[in-house]
């Protein structure tokens, strides 16, 4: 009787043992999966989009866009309003005008904008664009920080488009978003869409 109980205690503890080596490994793996997430999150939360980007005009037919470059410091300020590689969507009925402000938020770094059809590979500068003075001036040189331009077209052509940045070498660092000419929308908006190549 009395070995039974020593052998039923052994066993107890043994159970007690393993059972805490089982919480040991759920610590250590619920530490490291604090440890990957934390780093999944790194560098930076997810862009916002804020409504007041964008003003709709619907008498005049006219959608205001404002463009900001540099407006985080996502992606070493190659963003536009803190979006890279095509976050960004902004679509537009087919036939409305779109008037971009453009600002460089950028401290370092001279940025521009271009309207260009949808491509791959990326180029890797100024291409014409997609209509006409759809482009900020000095295109290729950009403008420097808190300069400002604005660009106004007519969307007359449907498709997909990029808003671009025509500094060398930005556009293709991801520095564009995404510009939609649409036939089956009557208002304009501006929405996260997923990033990735063109
Ligand atoms: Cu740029």
């Amino acid at each position: 009787m009395r070995r039974r109980f020593a052998t039923f205690t052994l066993f107890r503890l043994a159970e007690r043992r393993g059972r805490l080596a089982t919480v040991k490994s759920l610590l250590v793996a619920g530490l490291l999966a604090v440890a990957v997430g934390v780093r999944a999150q790194d560098p930076a939360p997810a862009p916002v989009v804020d409504p007041s980007w964008l003003q709709v005009d619907t008498v005049t037919k006219t959608a205001t866009f404002q463009l900001v470059a540099g407006l985080t410091g996502l992606n070493g300020a190659l963003n536009f309003n803190g979006f890279r590689d095509g976050g960004l969507t902004l679509t537009v009925p087919v036939g409305w005008t779109v008037a971009m402000h453009f600002r460089n938020h950028d401290g370092m770094l001279p940025h521009s904008a271009e309207i260009i059809p949808d491509s791959h590979p990326l180029p890797t500068g100024p291409v014409a664009p997609a209509f006409p003075r759809a482009f900020t001036l000095r295109l290729e040189q950009g403008l420097v920080s808190e300069q400002t331009d604005d660009l106004r077209f007519i969307a007359d052509k449907g498709g997909s488009y990029l808003i671009f940045c025509g500094v060398p070498g930005h556009g293709a660092a991801g520095m564009w978003v995404r510009l939609e000419v649409s036939g089956s929308v009557h208002r304009p908006s501006l929405a996260a869409t997923p990033a990735g190549k063109p």
